[in-house]
């Protein structure tokens, strides 16, 4: 209920799309499906999500309006402890809501935000929507990208630009789910602080431990499948 009146406030402040309250609304419903709890699933993504930031030579986050609304600060301080950039990406694009959130984002203690400026910007090819255009020293020539709630085909797009995509979905069937390298089923909300706290503590013994998203991703719809069969059985 708080998030979602985050959600509701950040639309009212014009940093969220009206249909990134729809996008809200289908999370909602994955996240009861998933017990509205990191899972053990989750946090094996987590500690991918953490091993390839550790690794990244030139990580970019991006923002678009549900993710300024409700993780503003951990963005930062994520972009800040990884040494990534920031980059404001968006599906339903206007100047005023790029600026809004570029704003909220320098509030909470960003410096350079990337996605401004007109001059610099750049194509991803494959893509129609206003996300193919990125910054030519942000999203252009980062090797990880953390993408979370993503449309997927700029998913398919960056991977097909050789980028390394690491998303947030709560929807584990989605395309962005299935197309990304690491899909972290979790509400950003919860997983963002998450990732910091992983990203801490792994940069601390880095070791290689290898992930499948594919079989991450079969765990996620399992677990789903579980809670399904418990709660019809308790109802
Ligand atoms: O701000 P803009 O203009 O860039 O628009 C952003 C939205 C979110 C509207 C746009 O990216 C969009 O339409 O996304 P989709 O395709 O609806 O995908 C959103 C996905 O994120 C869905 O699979 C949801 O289940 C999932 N989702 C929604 N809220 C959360 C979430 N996943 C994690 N945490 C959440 N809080």
């Amino acid at each position: 209920m708080l998030i979602r009146e985050r959600l509701v406030h950040g639309f009212d402040s014009g940093l969220v799309a009206k249909e990134g309250l729809i996008a809200h609304g289908r999370g909602e419903t994955f996240d009861y499906l998933l017990g509205e709890k990191t899972t053990k699933n989750a946090k094996k993504a987590l500690k991918a999500a953490a091993q390839a930031l550790i690794l990244a030579k030139s990580p970019v986050i991006s923002v678009n309006g549900n993710i300024a609304a409700l993780c503003a600060k951990e963005i930062v301080q994520l972009a800040k402890i990884v040494n990534a950039k920031i980059e404001v990406n968006l599906f339903y694009s206007t100047m005023q809501r790029r600026q809004s959130i570029t704003k909220l984002l320098q509030k909470n203690g960003a410096k350079k935000i990337f996605g401004l400026d007109p001059k610099s910007s750049r194509r991803i090819s494959g893509l129609d929507s206003p996300r193919r255009v990125v910054d030519k020293d942000g999203i252009y020539v980062a090797d990880v990208v953390l993408v979370p709630l993503e449309d997927g085909d700029r998913t398919l797009a960056l991977k097909k630009a050789g980028k390394k995509v690491i998303t947030f979905d709560l929807n584990p069937l989605s395309r962005t789910a299935q197309t990304a390298d690491i899909t972290i089923v979790d509400n950003v909300v919860r997983g963002l602080k998450e990732l910091v706290k992983e990203y801490k503590k792994t940069s601390k013994n880095p070791k290689t431990i290898p992930f499948d998203n594919k079989r991450n991703l079969s765990e996620a719809i399992n677990e789903i499948r579980k809670n399904l069969a418990r709660r019809a059985r308790h109802a």
